[in-house]
């Protein structure tokens, strides 16, 4: 495809920088031959610093978690765009479902901190997902669809090419359920649909859609070997060097 395959880690509230650093030392040498896939690592704010160091000069990209919307401001425990931007870090998770059921994150929050990542030069990947319970009542394509038109409201098609979109259905997160390949395919297809149609066939052939959810070493070749899915975002198994290794090699 046109696409780049990007496997992005997200390593959650894990890892002291000691052991950031440790597990970024052995992934290094593992990944270095690696060309043709994209390889980020989201850490916690705090080992940012750490994983920009250590990753300084190789195809190691760092992205954060999270970000808030405001420039500065009165927003204690916040970090915003800017400081992230002004690190080096390239990449942002936005939207994740366990900051929208944990931490009462809305489609309109997403939005405005999309806003404010694209408008701080940070590439954000952000999260869509669909619970079991709406799955089961046949409304995923509805959800999905509510959830791209609000997260990406305002937001141009120039600024949406530098988005990642991931599809991580909200039943296959932490819970070592993972949906089918056909699945994500299915959905992720559905994605590209619907930003076809709201903002043409370009953007819609250009933008990285991953899949998320309990991706691993084992699943993650038959997952990637569908059309529509054009990375990972991975959980769990990109806290290993060797499985987070086989992912992004599945992805060659
Ligand atoms: C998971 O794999 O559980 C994730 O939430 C990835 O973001």
């Amino acid at each position: 495809t046109v696409r780049k395959a990007v496997i992005a880690g997200n390593w959650k509230m894990n890892k002291t920088r000691p052991e950031a650093k440790a597990l970024l030392e052995e992934l290094k040498p593992m990944v270095a031959d690696v060309k043709d896939v994209e390889v980020v690592a989201c850490v916690p704010f705090t080992n940012l610093e750490t994983a920009l160091a250590v990753t300084a000069g190789t195809n190691i990209k760092i992205g954060a978690e999270n970000c808030h919307f405001e420039k500065s401001g009165a927003f204690t425990g916040e970090i915003s765009a800017d400081m992230l931007a002004e690190m080096g870090v390239e990449y942002v998770v936005l939207g994740h479902s366990e900051r929208r059921q944990y931490f009462a994150e809305t489609d309109e929050t997403v939005n405005k901190r999309t806003k404010a990542a694209l408008e701080a030069g940070l590439k954000p990947i952000v999260c869509v997902g669909e619970l079991l319970w709406e799955r089961e009542c046949n409304i995923t394509e509805e959800v999905i669809a509510r959830q791209i038109k609000l997260d990406f409201f305002g937001i141009s098609a120039d600024d949406l090419k530098k988005c990642i979109i991931a599809y991580e259905p909200v039943w296959a997160i932490g819970t070592g359920k993972t949906a089918t390949a056909d699945q994500a395919e299915e959905v992720c297809a559905f994605i590209r649909a619907t930003l076809a149609k709201l903002y043409g066939a370009d953007v819609a052939e250009t933008i990285t859609i991953q899949y998320g959810g309990s991706m691993n070493a084992k699943n993650a070749e038959e997952l990637l070997s569908k059309t529509n899915v054009d990375g990972g975002l991975i959980g769990g198994a990109s806290l290993k060097a060797a499985d987070f290794t086989t992912i992004i090699k599945a992805a060659v």
